[in-house]
């Protein structure tokens, strides 16, 4: 069965693609596209074109497996050159998703006619490359240029409806009246002589070519966000060249930069990036039919600060929550700040005020145990120590009702330790959040030993109804990324007291694109988690701070000292804290440059992630990367952790780790993993 068929309805020829799963502009679509509009041009009763998609979306882009491989004509510039060109009206017959090259062959049609859902965007930037098939050079002759450049440099798509206000849209109908609708369409156009070709178009490219301060406009308010990408300057670049040059010299400058991007690393490292998320909600060694639980009703044990956010999650999918405090005042503080959360986010235009009520209305505080009864789902948010763990558990499993699963947001502790002080330990899995848990995307699902196939696949799909991306995690110390993390934090620890400053070690990493360094993080989070005043005894650089009382931004000083507004400055009086450690170890203190910090800091973490693929605490090192772009804020455009070691190479990686050995000490022994790759020239990924 061709992916490309044909059928003529009256004098339009309709031209149907049906590729799942989401109409991938591959060579055999592309070839049939370009066969269906020669078919309408070689048949004089065609006098009009439609051209629609099967399935959940319109051509949802480019193959991005092709990336990569030789092209195979015909290229989607010519395809769309040759719907463009045609003399028949052609006309596009959107629904779901038209993004990237789908979004590029719309824009060659004459006429675009939507449904009310579907959405329309230009991803390409997402993937560290720029619309490749004319769509930095088309998409502003329609809509003008600031808009455009938003959508292209962003990659975010806009809804139909705001297509048919700036005029992407010819015409936006009911979703069930799509293809009826844009064969009306093409035949009252059927005829007409005068197409209106996109490329043509320049009536919106005055404005800008009058004042072209709409792109330093637009780089200033987002620089920030754009910083280390190499794709959002090359989009704007390919925009500039769609105002200052005609038509064909733009569409080659946006081939040149296109080319030069596709074939970067930066652009395999989000292609990556881009697989490695949708791989990761793939559990290999559970049947793909496994039943799942149907979660109506969620409870939430503790309204703190990682109680609530979690309980959002829920709210927001339109699932109620029962969440449980121990006292009135908690239970009134946690919920209050819930609905704060959610006005702010209405003050930001982001939900409106009926979302912030329908959110708030699902939601059920209680002092009583009893009411988490009739749960689907029963999370534990309580503070992090093995003891009270046991106990919440315990009572869970005599009071929530059986075929519930009970799961622990721990973020370190042993799942089987606290699964066995229940009686169904099979129902029993670790939802690790991260903080702030209704915004952070990552969730590492830790599997338990004995957790069930269907406590496991129920965990998996209830995260992609939660907007988040999750990754299934082994039961060990830290699960995948606070093991990791933890090998990078000591190194950093360790550098003290070799003569590297804090703010040497964070501006390191800050230039390898981390949002924070390992202090500056530290900070954040609160030097005193973990530290006991009454035990205390100033045998490290973090007791003496916090009994100093500099425990953090929360404090107003940790590492750093902290104004107002929050922003960190280097502490004289730390640095006299470190050099009093550095005296009594005996150490030298020695200028450790860039290069050193970098390796120690990162090269354990990528040994540690070896550790745990050959452990089995991941089913694979891409997940480990989706961890930690999802949860640690590691540069996307390098790919994650185990791709960047594929990238610096692993016998580099090795080498590093040997280089520094004697200062490792015991805390990194080296992987057998590693050494094993490295022995056979593999990667990771
Ligand atoms: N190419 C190949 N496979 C794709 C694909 C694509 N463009 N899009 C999705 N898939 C696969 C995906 O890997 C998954 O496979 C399955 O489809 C379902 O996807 C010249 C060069 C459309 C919004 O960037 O954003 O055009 O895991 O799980 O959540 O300018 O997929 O089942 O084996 O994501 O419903 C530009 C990418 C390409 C859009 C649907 N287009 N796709 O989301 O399903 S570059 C994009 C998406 C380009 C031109 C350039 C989403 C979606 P599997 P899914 P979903």
């Amino acid at each position: 069965m061709s992916v490309i068929t044909t059928h003529k309805d009256g004098e339009v020829l309709v031209i149907v693609s049906n590729n799942p799963p989401v109409n991938a502009l591959g060579q055999a679509v592309r070839a049939g596209l370009q066969a269906g509009i020669e078919e309408a041009l070689a048949d004089d009763s065609v006098k009009a074109v439609v051209i629609r998609c099967d399935g959940r979306t319109f051509f949802a882009g480019a193959d991005i497996t092709e990336f990569g491989k030789p092209p195979v004509p015909p290229s989607l510039p010519d395809v769309i050159n040759a719907i463009e060109a045609s003399t028949k009206p052609v006309v596009a017959a959107i629904h779901g998703t038209a993004l990237g090259g789908g979004l590029e062959v719309a824009l060659g049609c004459h006429y675009r006619v939507a449904a009310k859902s579907a959405k329309l965007g230009l991803p390409e930037v997402n993937l560290g490359i720029l619309p490749g098939a004319g769509g930095t050079q088309r998409l502003p002759r329609v809509i003008g240029v600031a808009e455009a450049l938003n959508m292209i440099v962003t990659g975010k798509p806009i809804k139909a409806s705001r297509g048919a206000e700036n005029g992407l849209v010819d015409k936006l109908v009911d979703d069930a009246d799509l293809e009826a609708e844009a064969i009306a369409f093409a035949k009252s156009v059927a005829g007409s002589a005068d197409l209106p070709r996109t490329s043509e178009r320049t009536d919106k490219l005055k404005e800008a070519a009058a004042d072209p301060s709409v792109f330093s406009n637009f780089l200033e308010k987002n620089g920030r966000k754009i910083r280390g990408y190499e794709a959002p300057i090359a989009c704007i670049e390919a925009v500039k060249a769609a105002v200052n040059l005609p038509i064909e010299e733009g569409l080659q400058k946006e081939r040149e930069l296109f080319m030069k991007l596709v074939s970067g690393t930066q652009s395999a490292a989000l292609r990556h990036a881009f697989f490695a998320e949708r791989a990761a909600s793939k559990i290999d060694d559970i049947p793909k039919d496994t039943p799942l639980i149907d979660i109506k009703k969620v409870g939430i044990l503790g309204a703190g600060t990682m109680g609530g956010g979690i309980a959002m999650n829920f709210l927001s999918a339109g699932i109620p929550v029962t969440i449980l405090e121990r006292e009135e005042a908690a239970l009134e503080r946690g919920v209050g700040i819930i609905r704060k959360n959610y006005e702010n986010s209405a003050k930001r235009g982001r939900m409106t005020e009926e979302q912030v009520e329908k959110a708030m209305s699902l939601l059920t505080p209680t002092l009583k145990m009893d009411d988490l009864g009739d749960c689907d789902l029963v999370i534990e948010a309580v503070f992090e120590l093995m003891s009270i763990k046991k106990d919440v558990f315990g009572n869970l499993d005599k009071v929530v009702k059986k075929g519930a699963i009970l799961a622990s947001n721990t973020s370190y502790l042993n799942v089987d330790e606290i699964a066995a002080c229940t009686s169904r330990p099979e129902d029993v899995v670790g939802l690790h959040f991260f903080s702030p848990a209704n915004i952070m995307k990552l969730l590492e699902i830790v599997r338990g030993e004995k957790t069930s196939d269907t406590v496991l696949a129920t965990s998996m799909a209830l995260a992609k109804k939660i907007g988040k991306v999750a990754v299934v995690a082994g039961v060990c110390h830290g699960f995948i990324g606070n093991r990791m993390l933890a090998k990078r934090q000591q190194q950093g620890q360790q550098m003290l007291l070799e003569g590297a400053k804090p703010w040497d070690c964070d501006r390191v990493l800050t230039e390898f694109g981390m949002p924070m360094g390992p202090f500056q993080m530290a900070d954040l989070a609160g030097l005193d988690i973990g530290w006991d005043p009454e035990k205390t005894s100033s045998s490290t650089v973090r007791e003496v701070l916090c009994e100093r009382g500099r425990r953090g931004q929360k404090t107003g000083k940790g590492f750093y000292d902290y104004d107002e507004a929050r922003r960190g400055t280097p502490s004289a009086e730390t640095e006299e804290i470190i050099n009093s450690f550095i005296k009594k170890s005996g150490n030298t203190p020695r200028q450790i440059d860039d290069q050193e910090i970098l390796e120690r800091l990162l090269y354990p973490m990528v040994n540690e992630g070896a550790k745990i693929l050959e452990e089995g605490m991941a089913q694979r090192a891409s997940d480990i990367d989706v961890v930690w772009m999802n949860g640690y804020g590691w540069p996307p455009y390098t790919g994650g952790p185990m791709f960047w070691a594929d990238t610096v190479g692993l016998d580099v990686i090795l080498a590093g780790l040997e280089k520094h050995a004697d200062k490792f000490g015991d805390e990194v022994t080296i992987s057998q993993l590693l050494r094993d790759k490295v022995a056979k020239g593999e990667k990771f990924n």
